[in-house]
């Protein structure tokens, strides 16, 4: 045993002090680095109206969780949603501010998320006020606001999603060779199309040259290969990912073409693909797709999942790895176990619906019961990049308490844990389970 013998009285101190100074690995987020361009006004003066890099307080206060929370205060009988979607950022900020801040109390985690990343920026949430922010945000240079962003978060590496079927994001990487070159970023393919529409995919295909055809065939087969090893060599991808819908099965429904098609490409394509480049497959399952389309991306829900299928890939692909993680709460048990029976499972965060404390913790507490370290805990999923400050504090905070307890129950029995333990613990959970996971 290394070092002092801890004092059990003090531990959460200790967790929650050894943990906020572990920088993490952010292996999932929707952030991107200024050269995808920003439609944010900014001290550079370069506005994209179609830039893909999200950041600022009006950003925060329109993030797509908190417009489905106005329309519960404010309801489309009131305010129709194309009114609302004419509306400018600022407004619809505004709108926003009015009703989930100010006429009722900021309660929820994405409320209660603005305002932790507001007080960490140096802003005093009790002015109640989006003024003085605003200014200070015109003010900022992008890229200089990630370097601060990713320090009072202590990240230090935020892992992208590269969609390759979205038109802005492909011609960006296409048109602009700088695209991929921030050394504080990694890239992901993500590839949903090709698995949960694949019809639609193979036209999008052929228009970029690639000879797929609709009825897949040897040559489909060959192209769509090409079609992945060409982007994950252009974004130097670290691993592949797709959102799956609740329905998903493997083997697939032979009843239904779409499921029967994106078999296919899981078996033949994507997971020979992955096994060549020793990556991942993330499947992040469970993603009921625009149950309310008029609220555009809060317009998405979640369903129960079969992890039967996951269980029966890993069997099945035993060379490949396989990320994964779950959209209901029912499913994280059966998840839990099924990552017990496969090394080659990787269980990774409590995501998006799952991302709020009260479920971190019950997740993460059961996780430790049934896996020990051998999990990774979070992900933060974050849009806007300033989400980064609020989404790892609150984040933290919960792994952290769940983690004292269980080192509280653990020294009942007598064993001696040192600050050197629970350092080794951290770098496991924030950065070390995925970088070997990877290497594998
Ligand atoms: O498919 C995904 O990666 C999800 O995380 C969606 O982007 C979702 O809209 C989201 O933002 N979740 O936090
Ligand atoms: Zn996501």
């Amino acid at each position: 045993m290394t070092g002092a013998t801890l004092d059990a009285a003090k531990l959460n101190e200790i967790v929650t002090e050894v943990l906020a100074k572990q920088p993490v690995l952010d292996l999932h987020t929707h952030v991107y680095s200024p050269n995808f361009g920003t439609p944010v006004g900014n001290r550079s003066g370069k506005v994209d109206p179609k830039g893909l890099m999200l950041w600022g307080i009006d950003e925060l206060v329109t993030y797509h969780y908190l417009i489905a929370e106005v329309y519960r205060i404010v309801p489309a009988t009131v305010l129709p949603y194309e009114q609302f979607w004419k509306m400018s950022k600022t407004k619809q900020a505004d709108h926003i501010w009015k009703h989930l801040f100010i006429e009722n109390t900021p309660l929820s985690e994405a409320c209660r998320g603005v305002l932790t990343a507001m007080q960490k920026l140096g802003f005093d949430p009790a002015d109640r006020s989006l003024d003085q922010i605003r200014k200070h945000m015109a003010q900022q240079d992008p890229s200089a606001y990630i370097d601060r962003v990713m320090e009072i978060a202590n990240v230090s590496k935020i892992i992208m999603t590269n969609p390759v079927f979205d038109d802005n994001e492909r011609n960006r990487w296409l048109s602009d060779s700088d695209v991929g070159t921030d050394p504080r970023f990694n890239a992901v393919l993500r590839i949903d199309p090709l698995l949960r529409d694949y019809p639609a995919a193979a036209k999008q295909m052929n228009d970029w040259g690639y000879t797929v055809r609709q009825e897949i065939d040897e040559h489909s087969i060959q192209e769509a290969r090409r079609f992945l090893n060409e982007w994950i060599i252009r974004m130097k991808a670290i691993y592949l990912a797709v959102s799956l819908p609740p329905e998903f099965h493997y083997p697939a429904d032979p009843e239904l073409p779409v499921s029967r098609d994106g078999q296919t490409m899981i078996e033949q394509v994507v997971l020979p693909v992955c096994a060549e480049h020793g990556l991942p497959f993330a499947m992040m399952i469970g993603s009921r797709l625009q149950v309310n389309p008029a609220l555009h991306e809060a317009g998405d829900m979640l369903g129960v999942s079969d992890v039967g299928s996951v269980v029966n890939l890993c069997r099945r692909f035993p060379q490949n790895k396989f990320l994964v993680t779950m959209l209901a709460r029912e499913n994280q048990h059966e998840l839990c176990v099924a990552a017990r029976k496969f090394g080659n499972l990787m269980i990774f965060g409590c995501w998006w619906f799952l991302n709020n404390p009260s479920l971190i913790d019950e997740i993460t507490r059961m996780r430790l019961e049934l896996l020990g370290t051998s999990f990774i805990p979070q992900h933060s999923d974050a849009r806007i990049l300033d989400q980064l400050i609020y989404k790892w504090d609150h984040s933290r905070r919960v792994i952290g308490k769940v983690l004292a307890d269980m080192y509280r129950d653990l020294m009942a029995t007598g064993w001696k844990l040192s600050r050197a333990d629970i350092e080794r613990d951290a770098r496991v959970f924030l950065r070390d389970n995925f970088v070997e996971f990877l290497a594998r």
